[in-house]
């Protein structure tokens, strides 16, 4: 290997406060997990003499408590992008204790190379091997890796060896060039390899190597529900009667899913369904329904940015690598995410959607309008260039007390022209090719809960006429009445009017 081995105390000794620091990972899949606690060590014991410690994070998606939960909950981040899950963060985002900038996530690793974010200072990379020429060969993430790697003043390595070295080769590294010097990024096909496997760094740039042996910090699922696993049908059924009237080629197209139960459950539908041939993804997370499809030969091959598995999952690939080599790859996540190739290949998204509005715009990112959530992660980069854009979700949260389909969304991420489908138990509502009302009749009548149906007309029989009808005063009434009374279905329209 070649280089000084390092405790990671020593390794966190060279953070400074107000350092940007770049780190490897996409979920907390491939995330630095010994450096990132000593940081928090250090922060802690600044703040106890009065000094000041804080530090940026630049990363591919959500990392684990051991980054965002430890050092949220002793206020060392200053700043950090993009998509994060972990509830300490968010108390401290909705606190107005970090800034939190949310963007999409093929655009991370541009916008920190065009400079938007400031230089970055030190990068820690997971990996699995490095070679005393600098070869880093990562973990279970492609993330902004590459990245990172090149712009870093100086570069920690954490070699995890709870990572099989049967990880090496799993990867496709690959950066494009920025404008004016950009071309087209050429994967024509998912299984397509075009960079290297492994992430090049100037080795005078590593400080040390941190030896840990740490699984990632995946997180479990709950057991599929009656309403998940029909939303997952609904999903199926849908793909499979497009196919038939020939909408979706006889041959399929490549699929991506968010992550979360639903999507496991959608997963777990769409293999089911044998009406459906076997299938690839081009995806950015990859969840255990995946890895279970690829062995009943279901899927056929799998891109991805990241192995988002239990580690019971991840240990199965690393003991099957043989069986497993040919069938996946992982991407650094401006490819694995990219607008050109998620259009060009026709790439049909799946996505989560807090709520959706009953004229297709859909929110992914904040409670009530105000309180982030988790961030807007790829579902953007997919929604807006796939072949056939969906949301799902349950048509209700909360025990029924909040209607998922309401009349203007409280936050928008998604715009009505970019979603063709909202999919939740209740039924499917197709929007493609239809007028604003036409939309509005298809999600109130399939979508909206059988508690909501009447309500949600009611809304739209006292809107004001116009391409999209709204009356501007109540359009929000069903939030501010969750607000006032705690349960949506209590609203009084004439209070709005
Ligand atoms: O609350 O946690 O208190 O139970 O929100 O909702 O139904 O458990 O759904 O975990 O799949 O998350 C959109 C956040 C859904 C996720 C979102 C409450 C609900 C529950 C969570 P509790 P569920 P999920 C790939 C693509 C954006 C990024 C993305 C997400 C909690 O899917 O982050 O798509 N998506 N990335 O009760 C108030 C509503 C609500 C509500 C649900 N309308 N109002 N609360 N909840 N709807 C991944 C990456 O990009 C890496």
């Amino acid at each position: 290997m070649g280089f000084t081995i390092i405790s990671a105390a020593e390794a966190a000794s060279y953070i400074k406060h107000g350092y940007n620091i770049g780190l490897s990972g996409f979920t907390p899949a491939g995330t630095p997990k010994a450096v990132t606690p000593e940081i928090a060590r250090i922060a802690e014991e600044e703040h106890a003499k009065g000094n000041p410690f804080q530090i940026s994070i630049l990363t591919g998606a959500s990392t684990g408590d051991a980054t965002d939960g430890i050092l949220s909950r002793i206020k060392a981040i200053r700043y950090r992008a993009p998509y994060t899950t972990n509830p300490d963060f968010r108390k401290a985002v909705n606190n107005g204790e970090i800034a939190y900038n949310d963007i999409h996530l093929s655009q991370m690793a541009q916008e920190v190379r065009y400079g938007f974010m400031g230089k970055v200072d030190v990068a820690i990379l997971e990996a699995c091997e490095v070679t005393p020429d600098g070869k880093v060969y990562l973990t279970a993430a492609g993330g902004i890796a590459p990245t990172i790697a090149r712009l870093a003043d100086k570069v920690i390595i954490e070699l995890n060896t709870a990572h099989s070295k049967n990880c090496m080769g799993l990867h496709d590294v690959y950066e494009p060039l920025d404008p004016p010097y950009r071309r087209e990024i050429p994967i024509y096909k998912p299984s397509d390899r075009i960079g290297t496997p492994y992430v090049q760094v100037d080795p005078k740039k590593i400080i040390g190597v941190v030896e840990i042996n740490k699984p990632d910090e995946a997180r479990s699922f709950t057991a599929p529900d009656p309403v998940t696993d029909r939303i997952g049908q609904n999903v199926a059924d849908f793909l499979a009667a497009d196919m038939k009237r020939g909408i979706i080629p006889a041959s399929f197209l490549p699929l991506q899913s968010g992550v979360g139960n639903i999507a496991n459950a959608v997963l777990g539908a769409l293999g089911r369904d044998k009406t459906i041939p076997a299938f690839e993804m081009y995806t950015e997370v990859l969840q255990d329904a995946v890895v279970d499809l690829i062995r009943q030969g279901r899927v056929k091959f799998g891109s991805t940015c990241s192995l988002t598995v239990t580690n019971e999952c991840l240990q199965g690939i690393y003991n099957d690598i043989d069986f497993f080599r040919d069938k996946l790859v992982m991407r650094p996540s401006e490819i694995s995410n990219s607008p050109e190739i998620i259009r060009r290949l026709g790439v049909i998204s799946i996505n989560t959607a807090i709520e959706a509005d009953i004229y297709g715009n859909v929110n992914s990112t904040h409670i009530s309008g105000t309180k982030m959530m988790n961030g807007i992660g790829g579902s953007g980069d997919f929604t807006r260039n796939a072949y056939i854009s969906i949301f799902t979700c349950p048509s209700v949260a909360k025990e029924g007390k909040i209607s998922a389909i309401v009349p203007m969304v409280s936050h928008e991420d998604h715009s009505e022209h970019d979603v063709n489908i909202v999919i939740t138990e209740q039924g499917v509502a197709d929007l493609r090719g239809k007028s604003p009302m036409e939309r509005a009749r298809a999600i109130i009548e399939n979508c909206a809960h059988p508690d909501y149906k009447n309500i949600l007309w009611d809304y739209v029989k006292m809107s004001s006429k116009g391409h999209t009808p709204h009356c501007i005063p109540a359009a929000l009434a069903m939030h501010d009445t969750l607000a006032k009374k705690g349960d949506m279905r209590l609203i009084d329209w004439a209070e709005y009017k």
